[in-house]
């Protein structure tokens, strides 16, 4: 009998060490994959400030607000050259209307802004050596660039520089692409404005490139060249990824997408339709303040950013539709901010859709944004996770909840939506876990 149970043991004690290594080095080899390299770990820490900050403002200003038809106005109406340039001396400026901006982001609770120094249009808003086709030279005889700077600055807002890449005016800016004498001076003359914006106005947050037309690779553009540049000189910036390089970010365009996991984003979306001013544009077709909210919403829940539109009139002034809009939104954020700034964690994988609102989430922390109020009582169907309290997020007031089987009732509500800025009530929920919901498709749940 001993002899039998000794056998036993003998056979199967190095089948379990043997186990255990097994499970030990795969278990390593998965920490080794999630243990950040030195690169990842520098670029996490250099965009925490952007992932807390979630939300911020995009101007598009320039020679074609005095159009008020779109920012490609030059091209889609085909005005030639000569003529187009003639928009330089011809535009007035009001003294300093970044400060209006400025103000607006920081009351809207947007913490970052980026405007366009040069859109494809080639004129550049800042005092350049490259080209005397600029704002100090022309119009408004002030450096527009050094204003902005200089506002973003007054109201605490990191600062971000567009850069169109594709230049309509230079002469070399299409031929580049047939010609490797052209394209030599252009890239020169590219990499020149880039120094430049990157020397000349201390410290910048984020370099925002646009569209890479008509070369086709990061080679042609001398991206990595560029880009390692911008980084000697601003060594904590954020890159995006329009040189045909990923660098540190996607930037999704007029619609919100998350991009995979671990990589960041920032959806950027017009107000109107139209990145440039477009006083055109009847007011049903600016964005609403509880639409402006759900963009935020939707970009929180998948870890993401929003990069919104301004395009102010040709004298810098905003449009009172944008500041109708956003004064509310940056009202709402103060109270329900907690649910937007700071690390959220993507939903996908935790909630299905709700007819009643939609979620963020920090953790085992559910916020569901309740943006149409039934009245006292609120149904949550399929909850696999226990809740263990559930409170207003704005006044903190606590709410009785009842959760049996496959719902999860809050109760004893009141029977219009609390809030009263957006009609969007957030609601905080702490759960056991990170939450769990499964509906499926009828009152079964096909496994
Ligand atoms: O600045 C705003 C827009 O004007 C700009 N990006 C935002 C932030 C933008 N311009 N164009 N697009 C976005 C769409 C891209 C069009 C292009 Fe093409 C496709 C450029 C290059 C390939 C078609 C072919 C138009 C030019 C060449």
């Amino acid at each position: 009998m001993y002899t039998y149970l000794f056998a036993m043991i003998w056979l199967i004690f190095p089948a379990i060490v043997q186990r255990q290594k097994h499970t030990q080095t795969t278990k390593e080899i998965e920490m080794a994959k999630k243990k950040l390299t030195k690169a990842e770990q520098d670029r996490a820490q250099r965009m925490q400030w952007w992932h807390d900050a979630r939300f911020g403002m995009f101007i598009h200003w320039g020679l074609y607000s005095q159009l008020g038809r779109h920012e490609w106005v030059m091209n889609r109406e085909r005005i030639p050259l000569k003529e187009y340039e003639q928009l330089a001396d011809s535009w007035q400026v009001k003294p300093r209307p970044a400060r209006e901006w400025a103000r607006l982001a920081k009351k809207a609770g947007m913490k970052y802004m980026v405007m366009t120094t040069k859109h494809h249009e080639g004129f550049c808003l800042w005092d350049s050596q490259m080209t005397d086709y600029n704002a100090a030279q022309h119009g408004p005889k002030r450096d527009l660039v050094r204003e902005y700077v200089d506002a973003c600055r007054e109201f605490d807002l990191k600062i971000g520089f567009y850069y169109s890449l594709m230049d309509w005016h230079h002469p070399d800016g299409a031929r580049c692409a047939k010609d490797e004498k052209a394209r030599r001076r252009f890239l020169d003359f590219t990499q020149g404005c880039v120094r430049e914006l990157n020397s000349n106005y201390g410290k910048i947050d984020i370099m925002w490139y646009d569209v890479s037309w008509p070369l086709s690779s990061p080679e042609a553009w001398e991206s990595r060249k560029m880009n390692r540049m911008v980084r000697r000189l601003q060594p904590d910036i954020i890159i995006n990824n329009r040189s045909q390089l990923p660098e540190d970010f996607g930037t999704p365009e007029e619609h919100i997408r998350a991009e995979d996991a671990g990589r960041a984003w920032e959806a950027c979306m017009t107000f109107n339709g139209s990145w440039g001013y477009m006083p055109y544009a009847p007011a049903e077709e600016w964005h609403p303040t509880r639409k402006v909210l759900d963009m935020v919403r939707q970009v929180s829940s998948g870890g993401g950013n929003l990069l919104l539109n301004i395009g102010p009139a040709p004298d810098g002034s905003v449009p009172p539709e944008a500041t109708e809009r956003l004064i509310p939104v940056g009202k709402w954020l103060a109270k329900y901010g907690e649910a937007v700034y700071g690390q959220t964690d993507r939903t996908d994988g935790c909630f299905e859709w709700g007819p009643l609102g939609q979620w963020t989430r920090k953790g085992k922390t559910a916020y569901l944004w309740v943006s149409r109020w039934p009245g006292e009582e609120i149904v949550l169907g399929g909850f696999r996770t226990k809740l263990r309290s559930a409170k207003f997020l704005d006044n903190g007031q606590a709410i009785k909840f009842e959760q049996k089987g496959q719902q999860l009732k809050l109760q004893g509500l009141p029977k219009k939506n609390p809030d009263r800025v957006a009609q969007i009530a957030v609601i905080e929920m702490e759960f056991a876990s990170v939450p769990k919901q499964q509906l499926g498709a009828g009152c079964v749940l096909l496994k």
